[in-house]
């Protein structure tokens, strides 16, 4: 018999241990790349049980202190030394580094982007801070002037944490987060001032939600046309958060006030309670504009892009510490009186075993999309691989942001009891799992993102190629054993080209998700 008192689990390394994770890197990289990157990924899996567990231990929620004793305004924001040290870890490990050094070419996203769904689950969001960095850096690689390559872009992605910089994306206004046509901050042309990052404005306005509020930079959107021009009237900016811009290293860090920028409040917010997100108010804030004027929202895309394709691989990173943890239990809990242990219960196997599918096929979905990311911007991607990537992008992080909280509700209850305890960890990863359905666009709003990029010229055709493509080379047994999934799934494909040709029917816009 086994013992019937409760003993806690062991859970292994993060990478070597997963059931996925290894075989799908071997699937995509040459040996070579794999021996280098499955090393560098075990390593840092005892990393982030070690060091990055502790330095979660070590984080509270941020604190805004807005007035000093002598009744100035200070606007001081407090994070925790456990925060900060997240954000100088993970620079430390390259993310963002490993994206731009491109070490392993377009193979390069798939090792970062491994390394995050690792850590993931243990370091309180680090990771969206992270994420605006890295579409910051890469609108600065593809639109920066010179002096913003030179000053900017390394900083963005240093490996350096005394010199790296982070970056905060502001979007959302009172009016409305999904349609920023509602956008009411004014940018008005300073003509005589110069900056070497570009055309001089001054920014008047509030930003509703800001959470990189201990970022040293931000890109913004703001009216240059007329009120009623919506969505073709804003131009994109980049804000210095704080004077002087280009910080010397140890240098303390000014307030948020040297360019203008008051912190109204912190959000009191259900999960992703570490991570400071306030409300602003631009008050005359310098800025310079970045890309041609009132053609924001189209070079803001890259960071919305970017950003959702880390935000589904956050998805599936609580999704995998949720699911290790309930089959770590699975192996030490007795249950019939001792006689067996839930990891020869066939009833509680077939539930592990359904968060498991929904597991694997997130993982292989989501790192399909990242493999062709990194294949764009190494510039070795096909036309048709582009195109497909511009669909796959809303699809992946609107669907994995779907599926995530019930599969994670579900390895909760696989540890009865004892899955409720915060100490597990699940109820947590629940909370800030859900931020995912939301932020960077909710899930009926990537819906309709697929809407748009299905009516963007070639791009459904070649989805539909390729899809037909691996429906005619699946091995003939497997097409034997599914083969009314097939059909349904070519039916379906055929029906989104009819309906996806204009003109739209919104009706369809939210079932568009679940195709995939
Ligand atoms: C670790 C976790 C990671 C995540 C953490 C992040 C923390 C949270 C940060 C945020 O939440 S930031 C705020 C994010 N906000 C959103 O995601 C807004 C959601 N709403 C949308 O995405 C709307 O679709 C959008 C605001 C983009 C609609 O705007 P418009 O102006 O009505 O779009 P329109 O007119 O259709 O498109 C304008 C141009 O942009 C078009 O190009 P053209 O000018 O050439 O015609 C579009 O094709 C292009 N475009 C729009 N979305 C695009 C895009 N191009 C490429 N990719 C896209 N996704
Ligand atoms: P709304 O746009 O008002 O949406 C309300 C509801 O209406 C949603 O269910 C939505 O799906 C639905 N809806 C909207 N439009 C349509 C439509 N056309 N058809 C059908 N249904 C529709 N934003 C930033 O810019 N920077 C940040 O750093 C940032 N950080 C955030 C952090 C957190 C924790 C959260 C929760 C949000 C953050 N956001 C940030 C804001 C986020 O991007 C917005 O909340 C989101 O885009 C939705 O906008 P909204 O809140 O105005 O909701």
């Amino acid at each position: 018999g086994y013992s019937r008192a409760q003993r806690p689990y062991m859970e292994g390394n993060p990478f070597t241990t997963d059931t996925v994770l290894p075989s799908l890197l071997k699937r995509l990289a040459t040996s070579q790349a794999f021996d280098e990157i499955s090393e560098d990924l075990e390593r840092f899996g005892s990393v982030v049980l070690t060091t990055l567990r502790d330095l979660s231990s070590k984080t509270f929620e941020p604190k805004l202190v807005q007035y000093n004793q002598w009744g100035q305004r200070v606007d001081e924001l407090q994070t925790s030394e456990g925060w900060r040290g997240l954000k100088a870890k993970m620079q430390e490990e390259g993310i963002i580094g490993i994206f731009y050094e491109r070490r392993h070419k377009e193979l390069s996203r798939v090792h970062g982007f491994m390394k995050q769904l690792i850590a993931t689950a243990d370091t309180e969001v680090i990771f969206c801070p992270l994420s605006m960095t890295d579409g910051s850096a890469r609108v600065t690689e593809l639109l920066g002037t010179p002096e913003m390559k030179k000053d900017l872009f390394p900083r963005l992605t240093s490996r350096d944490p005394e010199v790296a910089y982070t970056a905060g994306q502001w979007m959302t206004e009172r009016p409305g987060g999904s349609d920023v046509s509602q956008t009411e901050t004014v940018a008005t042309h300073i003509p005589n001032a110069w900056s070497p990052f570009g055309p001089v404005y001054s920014l008047n306005g509030f930003k509703w939600f800001s959470s990189a509020t201990d970022s040293d930079i931000a890109l913004a959107l703001a009216r240059t046309g007329p009120p009623n021009s919506g969505s073709r009237g804003l131009s994109l900016f980049l804000i210095p958060l704080r004077f002087p811009i280009i910080r010397l290293s140890g240098a303390p860090r000014p307030s948020a006030l040297t360019n203008n920028i008051k912190i109204h409040r912190l959000k009191n917010k259900f999960g992703t309670k570490v991570l400071p997100t306030a409300e602003l108010s631009l008050e005359e804030s310098e800025a310079y504009l970045l890309g041609p004027l009132n053609q924001g929202v189209k070079h803001i895309a890259p960071v919305l892009n970017i950003t959702r394709v880390h935000s589904a691989v956050s998805s599936v990173g609580y999704i995998r510490r949720s699911l290790a943890i309930a089959t770590a239990y699975s192996k030490v809990r007795a249950i019939n009186g001792g006689t067996q242990l839930l990891k020869d219960a066939p009833l509680h196997v077939a539930e592990l075993a359904k968060a498991h599918l929904t597991y694997r096929a997130l993982t292989h979905f989501v790192f399909g999309a990242v493999l062709l990311l990194g294949k764009t911007e190494c510039g070795v991607a096909t036309e048709e691989e582009e195109l497909r990537l511009r669909l796959l992008t809303p699809a992946i992080k609107g669907f994995a942001a779907d599926k995530a909280s019930s599969v994670i509700e579900e390895c909760m209850t696989a540890l009865g009891g004892q899955g409720y305890m915060e100490e597990t960890g699940i109820g947590h990863n629940l909370q800030d799992a859900m931020a995912e359905k939301i932020w960077e666009g909710t899930v009926t709003v990537l819906s309709l993102d697929i809407v748009r990029a299905a009516s963007e010229p070639g791009v459904l055709q070649a989805f539909i190629s390729w899809a037909e493509h691996i429906i005619t080379s699946c091995p003939s047994e497997l097409s034997r054993q599914v083969p009314a999934s097939l059909t349904l799934l070519r039916t379906a494909l055929q029906e989104i080209a009819s309906i996806y040709a204009p003109p739209i029917v919104p009706l369809v816009q939210r079932p568009a998700l679940f195709i995939f």
